[in-house]
């Protein structure tokens, strides 16, 4: 084999290392584990009418799955193929036919289906519209529907409109669109998926080390001394890691798991495309320490405690580059250490292991995800990551890094090109100062105040105080918390608009007055091609793919640049693009980070902003150039007796597209409580017993599914979780919903708590 020129990969050790083996059952044979030959059999069979279409998106295409990022089957980490399961699965949305529209005449019989069957019909050809008392949907020209909602936005004030966006797919290009759209329209209320995801991590990132992104790339895990996973399971979620694992073990690297369940897929994995690995499995996580759901600033608060005690700290990076130090000191000297292990749910020792750990080495990346920001304390989760990553200045050089790993293939994008109600493009703050600044760019007013939020968009919905909302994909009903009230205030909403490429239940609520949907084309189908950006700040290129193209789909940058002209009719020169090549020429000149944009033009052209490292040579973008510590007082998260707290995870799924019953990493289905087995016993129950979770918002019914996971915590697979978490719950500045709830426990058809 060539030597290989990608970053890192030279430190990796060639022949194979039997002690990195998961066991010598050759493939794993009879362990709970997916079979990901079959997943490239099935997506053969599931795409045979469109073959060479389906090769070709693989082939040429930036996968629209998790946002890790690979042009074609090549990424810019490692040598080999880069493909997982994930994609083979989303694939279909992109080869699949039209619906025939006469099913959505009369909606009776499609309200019983569920999501997934929705999805299969196929992509929505046309648009259409349905008005309060009809029972279905009829077809209208694109004309008359624009004219509709154009006519509806200025018939009402700005501040009685809401618009947001998935990030499922949504490449830079129909984000930047929309928002100046939006904007131009006259209010800043347009939201995107980012909201209900990492915008913890944005936010504390920021204020901390004034860095919105990962501060490294992913080749910094091969060979860093340390590799850290917090609430984070990218076995499942972003598959193609655990080749950067296998590689990072090869060269040298430990990988330590902090999490409340022992994710099997991060204990061990079989990875298909490397012989070694596929053959005797390879053991990922060299320690998993085991904390309780929302334990994890008392975890590190305890792990810097003893970090402190020991001197394992880099004092000249600590006084020269950072402030705060002794603030977060003696607030951890107030905080004893039999809180901190009731609140964490893990010892003193245990917490003392990790810190040597972090002591003991030179470089250190640590990676989180929705684990850590889905709280109400989610912004305060990060900064005590961060603190930890300072201790020793694991920011800014070669092997070390703090990465929020992002999880929908769009999501980095979206606030960067200001798809955000509380962000203009470039992620600036919505201030007086930078509204009048982009206004002067765009030569139209920008609103100076911020928008409503993803979640405050649908309580203005309930309270009666939206007349449009206009949502690009996703679905309200299966990814926010307590589905009826959602649904309530979807029905309030006098004019709904779902742009997407296929239907989905939120679309049949029967309308307040009218509900129009209108059809998109995906990333493969906009002339012109498109760009990504992936976890890493990497920016790259996807083609326009030759292929099947359906009905009158169009691109979303194009809907919203016809409706916010016909709006603002007056504006009409300001908003207009000629395509997806001048949009990203303005995008260079608005969002200078983003500068480079402008000349990919091809399958593989990428350019990665700010280079390999954010805050590189420790130079940080903050008021005073230093990265700052934060003192963080311990939330309390006590589990009252006789409850116990369960969070929502993810399966065999793609957020709200389920794709199996039953998630082959874990052996759980979807009706699945994961409950250990101390819990079981001292309910007196059985695994598989069927059992009723209450909480303050809900119950859910489903069959306990004894796992190695922290006792008194439950988990239960999303959406259909959602009906036990409140609403109310969300975090102080990012606004993300914390999606956890205490719950009582009850065997099913028993009024009284299973406990004996
Ligand atoms: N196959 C697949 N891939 C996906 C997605 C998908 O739905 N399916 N979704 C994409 C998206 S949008 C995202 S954001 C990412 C999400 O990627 P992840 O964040 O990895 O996804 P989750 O399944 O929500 O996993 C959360 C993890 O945190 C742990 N956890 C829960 N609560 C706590 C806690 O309080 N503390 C700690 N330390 N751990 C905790 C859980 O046990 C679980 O391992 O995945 C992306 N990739
Ligand atoms: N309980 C609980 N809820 C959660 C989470 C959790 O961990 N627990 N995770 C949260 C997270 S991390 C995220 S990112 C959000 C996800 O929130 P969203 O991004 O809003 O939801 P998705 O389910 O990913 O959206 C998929 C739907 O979008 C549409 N769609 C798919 N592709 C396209 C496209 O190319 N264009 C258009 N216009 N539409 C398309 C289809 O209708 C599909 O059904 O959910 C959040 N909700
Ligand atoms: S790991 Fe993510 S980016 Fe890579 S192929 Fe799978 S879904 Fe696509
Ligand atoms: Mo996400």
């Amino acid at each position: 084999m060539a030597r290989s020129t990608k970053k890192n990969m030279e430190k990796v050790r060639k022949g194979w290392d039997p002690s990195l083996w998961a066991g010598l059952k050759p493939f794993g044979i009879g362990e709970e584990r997916p079979n990901n030959y079959a997943e490239i059999l099935r997506a053969v069979w599931e795409n045979k009418d469109e073959a060479l279409y389906a090769w070709r998106i693989l082939s040429r295409g930036v996968c629209d799955g998790c946002a890790l990022g690979v042009a074609g089957l090549h990424d810019w980490t490692m040598d080999g193929v880069h493909l997982c399961n994930i994609r083979l699965r989303l694939l279909r949305l992109n080869t699949m036919p039209a619906l025939d529209t006469r099913l959505l005449a009369d909606l009776a019989s499609l309200k019983q289906k569920k999501s997934a069957e929705l999805k299969e019909l196929g992509r929505l050809p046309y648009p259409m519209i349905r008005r309060r008392g009809e029972r279905g949907f009829t077809r209208i020209s694109w004309e008359r529907a624009l004219d509709e909602i154009a006519g509806r936005i200025r018939a009402t004030s700005p501040r009685r409109t809401g618009y947001y966006m998935t990030s499922r797919g949504e490449p830079n290009e129909n984000y930047y669109v929309a928002q100046k759209a939006v904007r131009a329209m006259g209010t800043n209320s347009i939201d995107n998926a980012a909201r209900i995801c990492h915008s913890p991590s944005t936010v504390s990132l920021k204020a901390t080390i004034g860095a919105g992104a990962t501060t490294c790339s992913y080749s910094d895990w091969i060979g860093t001394d340390l590799l850290v996973f917090i609430g984070s399971n990218p076995a499942n979620n972003q598959p193609v890691t655990t080749k950067y694992m296998y590689y990072a073990k090869k060269a040298g690297t430990k990988i330590a798991v902090i999490n409340s369940y022992r994710e099997p897929g991060m204990e061990r994995y079989w990875i298909p495309s490397n012989l070694e690995s596929a053959l005797f499995g390879t053991k990922i996580s060299d320690r998993t320490f085991l904390v309780n759901v929302g334990g994890d600033v008392a975890f590190l608060n305890g792990t810097l405690k003893h970090m402190i005690e020991n001197g394992w700290l880099d004092r000249g990076f600590i006084e020269r580059h950072t402030a705060g130090f002794k603030q977060m000191r003696a607030a951890l000297e107030e905080q004893s250490w039999e809180d901190l292990e009731r609140l964490s749910g893990a010892s003193r020792e245990e917490m003392r292991e990790f810190a040597r750990m972090v002591g003991e080495a030179s470089t250190a990346v640590f990676v989180w995800s929705m684990g850590i920001t889905q709280h109400e304390f989610g912004e305060d989760n990060v900064r005590a990551i961060i603190n930890l990553g300072l201790t020793k200045g694991f920011v800014g050089r070669d092997n070390c890094g703090l990465m929020p790993i992002r999880g929908h293939s769009g999501v980095q994008g979206g606030a960067e090109m200001g798809a955000y109600s509380t962000a203009f493009p470039g992620g600036l703050p919505v201030n007086p100062e930078n509204a009048r600044k982009l206004g002067e760019l765009y030569g139209f007013e920008v609103p100076s105040e911020p928008g409503l939020t993803t979640p405050r968009m649908i309580d203005a919905a309930h309270d009666g105080e939206l007349d449009v909302l206009v949502s690009l994909g996703g679905n309200f009903l299966e990814v926010l918390p307590d589905p009826d009230y959602v649904r309530e205030a979807l029905a309030r909403v006098p004019l709904r608009v779902h742009v997407d490429i296929v239907l989905s239940n939120q679309m049949l609520i029967d309308p307040a007055d009218t509900v129009i949907l209108l059809p998109a084309a995906t990333r493969y189908e906009i002339p012109g091609g498109v760009t990504q950006t992936s976890t890493e700040r990497r920016i790259m290129y996807s083609p326009e793919i030759p292929g099947r193209r359906i009905g009158e789909a169009r691109p979303e940058w194009e809907i919203f640049m016809e409706l916010a002209k016909r709006v603002r009719p007056e504006l009409a020169d300001k908003l207009h693009f000629d395509g997806t090549q001048e949009i990203r020429e303005e995008i260079a000149r608005v969002v200078p980070m983003y500068d480079g944009i402008q000349h990919l033009r091809k399958s593989g052209d990428q350019v990665q902003y700010g280079g390999p490292h954010l805050c590189a040579g420790w130079k940080f973008d903050t008021p005073d150039g230093k990265a700052h510590f934060s003192a963080i007082a311990l939330p309390e998260t006590g589990i009252p007796e006789g409850m116990f707290v369960v969070t929502t995870r993810r399966g065999k799924q793609f957020n709200s597209m389920i794709h199996e019953e039953k998630d082959a990493l874990t052996g759980a289905v979807r009706e699945a409580v994961l409950m250990s087995e101390e819990d079981a016993r001292g309910l007196g129950l059985a695994n598989g017993e069927r059992v009723v979770l209450r909480s303050e918002a809900g119950e859910f019914e489903g069959r306990v599914h004894i796992a190695p996971i922290k006792p008194r915590t439950l988990q239960v697979h999303w959406p259909e979780g959602n009906v036990l978490i409140d609403r109310r719950h969300r975090s102080a500045v990012a606004d993300i919903p914390d999606y956890n709830a205490l719950v009582r426990v009850e065997r099913a058809g028993e009024r009284e708590p299973a406990a004996v």
